[in-house]
């Protein structure tokens, strides 16, 4: 018979070597309680228009964004489970503008979290899917720690991200490649179903709002222009897929190849505007791709090498097969 699949926490243990001594043990308390908290999200997903929550609260986020019940809700979850694991020193959340202190958790071994509780809010109220990203960084024992989630993306120790779709699924990296899980509803568990998963050198789709066509870099449509064209030893064209959630359609291009793409709106070149935020989106997201072989670029420059000045700062971002990410940077270039 079969072995049973390992379960999250066993193949946190087995990671376990490969990371810094002083954050072994925070990394794994953190990431089994976020994955315990996800599986409480995924419930009340399933039920939320049962439950009144669906919809606006009201109001707008730091980022401008207009706020949904849910993103409040799976933000609050976010920050109680962080608070008791005793092993987050600070988290910075989409929905709140400056870091939430957590002075249980002072000393080095402590982390800091930067978390989107539910990404793809777009999805929530017409049963799309969604998910929600973290990424972890070292407080370094830093009071207020906050500050140390500022910084290249090449300082992440661990980044993941949450699916929410007809199954749930988990996917982390602590640096040491890249791993998928599936939530066994009936126990509440993640049992490893990915192991090391590798992305295609190129693919056969790419994701990317395509409404805003009028804003982007030449570079930019120039590259898309020569994905539609028709080309039979290339494989073009590609197809378009393009769900509204990033975690979505990340999880896609990182299983079956291809690209996602949300560039900058270049209206005013000298200013160029990105929509996605690069500590609790763009450098996970960047961690997660780069590990599973594939390349993460804002077009011109590695996401993982940007410096984050700003805790709500955004970034332009092409991930997916290094192939097609290489490709395009070559259009930007030119
Ligand atoms: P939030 O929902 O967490 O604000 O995330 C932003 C996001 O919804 C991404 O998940 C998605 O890739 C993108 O914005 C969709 O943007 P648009 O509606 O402009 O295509």
């Amino acid at each position: 018979m079969a072995d049973s699949p390992l379960t999250l926490s066993e193949h946190l243990a087995s990671q376990q070597a490969s990371l810094s001594a002083p954050h072994a043990r925070s990394v794994a308390t953190v990431l089994g309680r976020i994955a315990r908290v996800s599986a409480v999200i995924a419930q009340e997903l399933a039920h939320a228009a049962l439950r009144d929550r669906l919809g606006y609260v009201g109001g707008t986020n730091v980022t401008g964004d207009q706020v949904k019940k849910l993103d409040v809700w799976g933000h609050e979850v976010m920050e109680s489970a962080l608070r008791e694991t005793r092993a987050c020193a600070a988290l910075v959340s989409e929905e709140v503008a400056e870091p939430i202190e957590m002075s249980e958790a002072a000393g080095a071994n402590a982390l800091v979290v930067c978390a989107d509780p539910v990404d793809g809010s777009s999805n929530l109220d017409v049963n799309g899917s969604v998910g929600t990203i973290f990424s972890l960084r070292p407080s370094g024992g830093k009071m207020p720690a906050g500050p140390a989630a500022l910084g290249r993306g090449t300082e992440q120790i661990a980044a993941g991200y949450v699916m929410y779709g007809p199954a749930t699924t988990l996917v982390y990296t602590v640096g040491q490649g890249t791993h998928g899980f599936t939530l066994n509803r009936e126990t509440g568990e993640f049992l490893l179903t990915h192991p090391d998963i590798r992305i295609p050198r190129r693919g056969k789709t790419y994701g990317i709002n395509e409404g805003n066509v009028l804003s982007w870099h030449p570079g930019q449509r120039a590259f898309i222009e020569h994905l539609k064209t028709k080309d039979k030893a290339s494989g073009r064209p590609y197809s378009l897929r393009y769900s509204g959630a990033m975690v979505a359609d990340v999880h896609r291009t990182l299983l079956d190849g291809g690209l996602f793409m949300y560039p900058a709106d270049w209206t005013d070149p000298q200013k160029p505007k990105a929509k996605l935020r690069l500590l609790y989106e763009v450098a996970p997201m960047g961690m997660i791709v780069e590990q599973a072989g594939g390349g993460a670029s804002t077009g011109l420059e590695r996401v993982l090498d940007l410096v984050a000045a700003d805790y709500h700062q955004r970034a332009a971002v092409i991930l997916g097969s290094p192939e097609d990410v290489a490709t395009a940077e070559e259009f930007y270039r030119r």
